[in-house]
This record gives C-alpha cells, structure tokens and sequence, in this order.
C-alpha cells in the first residue's frame, strides 16, 4: 500500500496529536503528584495554632517608665515616652508586635476604638496578654493581627488604670 503526500501529512498530523495529547495526559499526572505533598503545608500550618502569618509589619515596643517616672511605650527601651509612640500601619498589613517589659511591675497591650481606664474593647484580636494575666517585668511576648481596616485608632495597657498614667498611643492605619 502506498500513501499519497496528503495521507502522509494527516498521518504525521494524528500521530503528532497522539503525542501531545499522551505528553498533556503526563504532564497532568506529575502536575497531580507534585501538587499532592504541597497541598497540605498550608493546612498543617494554619492548624498550627492560629495566626502562622507572614509579618510585613514588624513592631518592638517597649513598656516602661520614662526618665520621670511616668508609665509609657517606646521603640526603644531609652526613649519611653507618655503617651507612647505613633505606630503607622497600612490596610491589610500583617503586623506583628512584640511588646518588652522593662518595667517593675506587669503590662499588656492592646489595640483599641477608645482607651480606657478599665476593660477596652480589643480590636483586630490584637491583645498581647491580658488585665488579669499580664506580662511580667523582663518579659516578652508577641502577637500577629491584620489592620484589617483603615482608621485612627489606639493602642493601651489593658492593666488596670494604666491608661490613664500614660500607657496608650495613637494606632493608624492608612487606606
Ligand atoms: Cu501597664
């Protein structure tokens, strides 16, 4: 049997889609075998007690008395102010906060709608320990939140007439 140049050319044309349709059927089963052990990461890390978020904001504040005596926070453990620093954020930042206690007695942390003396209402689950489980002097402790959104907002020592003693700054976060 003899093939015209035109068989010719259609045979070479199904084989060559032959080809590439068996090249897809592999290339689909390796892209699903090498998809497979990567999958999961994700899952184990988010199960990995909460917030395991990359950081694009990464603060250090310190709690602490400025050189008169007075409750504040710094950015540096020499320049604790009353009231503490500006901490300027955008929308969306994954921002990780690590509050440092210099002080003699205990502190916490918070972001806040509105400073209060007693019992502030937490925004972006940001709060480094509690009112009644503070951190105590010489340590540190971190937490990860998303601004979520923008606004003018604060942060405070949840501590118990803390606030009021200078321990609250102005948080931002911009749009
Ligand atoms: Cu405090």
């Amino acid at each position: 049997m003899t093939l015209s140049k035109a068989d010719k050319a259609f045979l070479f044309i199904v084989i060559a889609i032959a080809f590439l349709l068996w090249l897809g059927i592999i290339m689909v089963l390796l892209g699903i075998q090498i998809a497979l052990p990567v999958a999961p990461a994700p899952a184990q890390a988010a199960g990995g007690g909460g917030a395991q978020l990359t950081p694009t904001v990464e603060i250090t504040l310190y709690a602490g008395k400025t050189p008169d005596g007075q409750l504040g926070f710094g950015f540096s453990p020499d320049e604790i102010t009353s009231p503490g620093p500006v901490i300027n954020v955008k929308s969306g930042d994954v921002v990780k906060i690590t509050l440092i206690n210099i002080d003699t007695i205990p502190h916490a942390f918070a972001v806040v709608p509105t400073v209060k003396p007693v019992g502030p209402e937490v925004l972006f689950n940001s709060q480094i320990t509690t009112p009644t489980k503070p951190l105590a002097p010489g340590k540190s402790e971190s937490v990860i939140f998303v601004a979520e959104s923008p606004g003018e907002y604060f942060y405070q020592c949840p501590v118990a007439n803390h606030a009021p003693q200078g321990m609250w700054g102005k948080f931002v976060v911009s749009g």
